[in-house]
């Protein structure tokens, strides 16, 4: 037997690519809600394009996505008939504290996230919670800067604060940051970071990523204190960097490539800066007014476990000429040994064998892969069916993979949950026709359709595989 007894199988969502409803129950505006699909997305989500309100002149398809807000009953039971064991979903801050520093939560939010945990209870899913998936309110954006300021580490308190009060005994797993190393990639989408002209960019992120680093450690220590039971981890976009040749250079290039990643996780899991990152920050003058509170407080919380995405390697060269492709926002040199996705992101099952070895190797604690799957524009029959081979052939190659990493290497995994379960809104195109879903949803980029509900044919494949634990691929 492979796979342990309470392995948790299941899939993984967050509030803004599927709830909709996004001025209803009294929610504030968060910065993904003003990142607009098409040629403006990225220039908004990397913090290079002022945009502070959503756009009246156009229709964003996360305004509505698939409507979960209204929907979560029926989908949680979808989730419940393929066996699911675990749901990861993600709170949108701007629905417990509309504008994020108000004394009061928002009691309306609160309730709805209730009702949903409860509802996974029935079906005997337990939830896995991000609180912040590339999620900040608009309102703290525009009067303290985002993360690049300290009092963001207060606001972040609070929320957490309630959020283990209020689901103590309905929630056990959480995850602080989703991606917490997108700072670097989508400064904006990632830490609500918008800059200015002549800005020190590096310095701002870094800034960010302290306040986040600090903000994460907090809340471990405050999710412990108000339940032992509690276990929180941090979240990584993660995929090995391979050297495209085995030129010392590249392997040089790799390693520091991969440096820029595990920054973030080294400081959670392990509790301090690693002497890389001193060394990177002196050299580029980047003072961060690490006190001595700081210090401590990074220490005694170290996360329970690490999650992570992985949907790719990634692959690097010294020589800058070599063709690169895209990859879930890393810009990656083509590897010629990997298929890839409509989208250009590689295909790399091994990949993902090699990447959980790595992160097991470096900090010896128990991993999750909390996001894992195929972007594809899947094209329903009359009925709404979908046969979506190429995403069953996907995952049953990831899954193999994962399963030789536990059975043959080793690696301590709790679960694996594969990403937009349910058809939703994608976060690098802002559209719905980049899917992932085991369930179709009836809902176009224009906002029509009828929002109807039907299972895909990876939806019966992934109900055997958890039914026998793995073991039926
Ligand atoms: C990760 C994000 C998710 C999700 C996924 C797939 O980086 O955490 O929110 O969207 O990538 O990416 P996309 O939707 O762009 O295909």
């Amino acid at each position: 037997m492979s796979f342990p007894e309470n392995f948790l199988w299941g899939g993984a969502t967050a509030a803004n690519q599927c709830e909709g409803a996004y001025r209803e129950g009294g929610r504030g505006l968060a910065n993904v809600d003003v990142c607009p699909a098409g040629k403006d997305r990225f220039p908004v989500c990397l913090g290079k394009l002022k945009m502070l309100e959503p756009d009246s002149e156009h229709y964003y398809p996360a305004m509505e996505s698939i409507d979960m807000y209204h929907h979560f009953r029926e989908d949680i039971a979808m989730f419940g008939e393929m066996g699911f064991k675990t749901y990861r979903l993600s709170i949108a801050w701007t629905r417990i504290f509309p504008n994020g520093d108000e004394e009061e939560p928002n009691e309306e939010g609160l309730k709805f996230y209730e009702d949903l945990f409860k509802e996974c209870h029935k079906y005997g899913i337990e939830p896995l919670v991000t609180i912040t998936h590339f999620d900040c309110p608009i309102y703290l954006i525009k009067k303290y800067g985002g993360w690049k300021n300290r009092k963001m580490i207060d606001f972040y308190k609070k929320l957490v604060t309630v959020l283990f009060t209020r689901y103590k005994g309905l929630v056990k797993y959480w995850l602080t940051f989703n991606e917490i190393n997108m700072i670097l990639h989508l400064p904006f989408m990632g830490a609500g970071l918008v800059f200015e002209e002549g800005e020190n960019e590096t310095l701002s992120k870094y800034l960010a990523a302290h306040h986040e680093l600090i903000a994460s450690a907090e809340a471990t220590r405050i999710a412990h204190e108000i339940d032992p039971e509690n276990k929180i981890g941090c979240m990584l976009a993660a995929g090995m960097t391979y050297p495209y040749t085995c030129s010392p250079e590249d392997v040089w290039k790799s390693m520091q490539k991969d440096r820029e990643n595990y920054f973030f996780i080294d400081v959670q899991a392990r509790g301090e800066y690693p002497a890389y990152a001193k060394k990177f920050f002196e050299r580029e003058k980047i003072e961060l007014d690490i006190t001595e509170k700081d210090r401590n407080v990074l220490r005694e919380n170290t996360v329970d476990f690490i999650s992570f995405s992985y949907y790719s390697s990634r692959c690097t060269s010294a020589d800058n000429t070599i063709e690169k492709t895209d990859g879930n926002v890393f810009a990656t040199v083509k590897n010629p040994y990997l298929k890839a996705s409509e989208w250009g992101w590689q295909i790399d099952p091994l990949g993902l064998r090699c990447t959980l070895n790595a992160l097991y190797d470096r900090y010896q604690k128990p991993l999750f892969i909390v996001e894992n799957g195929l972007g594809s524009s899947d094209e329903p029959d009359e009925n709404g069916y979908v046969e979506d081979d190429y995403r069953i052939e996907y995952l049953r190659e990831h899954i193999k993979a994962m399963k030789a990493a536990v059975e043959e290497d080793g690696v301590e995994l709790l679960g694996y949950t594969s990403w937009g379960c349910i058809d939703l809104v994608s976060a690098s195109t802002g559209e719905m026709k980049k899917r992932y879903g085991f369930i179709y949803v009836d809902k176009d980029d224009e906002g029509n359709g009828t929002l109807k509900r039907t299972p895909k044919k990876s939806f019966y494949w992934y109900k055997k595989v958890i039914a026998s634990n793995g073991e039926i691929l």
